[in-house]
């Protein structure tokens, strides 16, 4: 089966983190190229014999202070201010009526995983229908935990004082790895859940299966 990654969107919120990512590190390389090349001709060029007017010396020096420690700075910022922006509104901020909702529970140091509607509680197995948004309902049953799919975008910390919600959709069938992404006790590294995203029909072979072989 398919493993995605963060690098490997497997969803829509999955992908627009992707893109913002290499958005900035296009910009990074950009950035960086341009003032290591500027560094060694600094470096590299002969000074002029000829010692130049100091009034006309400092005038291009500030040029480029401005230029290079204000202008262009301002506008990578801007950019990625804007792409932000945009990301967010794909992330959606409330659960749509038809998702499924999945109730995921933190433990130190395993993961509960219940499905109100049917009926179903799995210990470190998470199976999701393709296509469908999921509302993961999050919360703690000791200490703060963090729920994270790289795969599928999205990062959001288990309390145990309160629920928070997280909306996320697989587009494609695939088996994922999850990991606790806050540190929480000894056995933290351990605290894994495998997610399965599967093709509606499969999905529901699942959830009938284990109707009958749990309690
Ligand atoms: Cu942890």
């Amino acid at each position: 089966m398919r493993q995605g990654g963060s690098l490997d969107p497997q969803g829509p919120v999955a992908e627009v983190m992707a893109d913002l990512w290499w958005l900035m590190l296009g910009l990074g390389v950009v950035v960086f190229t341009v003032f290591a090349v500027l560094l060694a001709v600094g470096l590299f060029r002969r000074r002029s014999t000829e010692p130049k007017a100091g009034l006309q010396q400092s005038n291009r020096f500030g040029r480029w202070i401005v230029v290079g420690g204000v202008v262009m700075p301002l506008i990578v910022l801007l950019v990625v201010f804007a792409a932000t922006v945009q990301a967010l509104r794909v992330v959606p901020n409330s659960a749509p009526p038809e998702a499924l909702v999945v109730e995921v529970i933190g433990h130190q140091w395993w993961w509960e995983v219940r499905y109100p509607e049917e009926g179903i509680t799995t210990t470190n197995e998470l199976h999701i229908p393709v296509g469908r948004p999921v509302a993961f309902r999050l919360t703690s049953a000791d200490v703060i935990h963090s729920f994270w799919v790289p795969a599928l975008g999205g990062k959001m910390d288990l309390l145990p004082d309160g629920v928070n919600t997280l909306v996320l959709q697989a587009d494609e069938p695939g088996e994922h790895l999850s990991q606790c992404a806050e540190f929480c006790g000894l056995e933290h590294a351990n605290m894994r859940l495998t997610v399965v995203a599967e093709p509606a029909e499969r999905f529901a072979t699942w959830v009938a299966d284990q109707d009958g072989s749990s309690e």
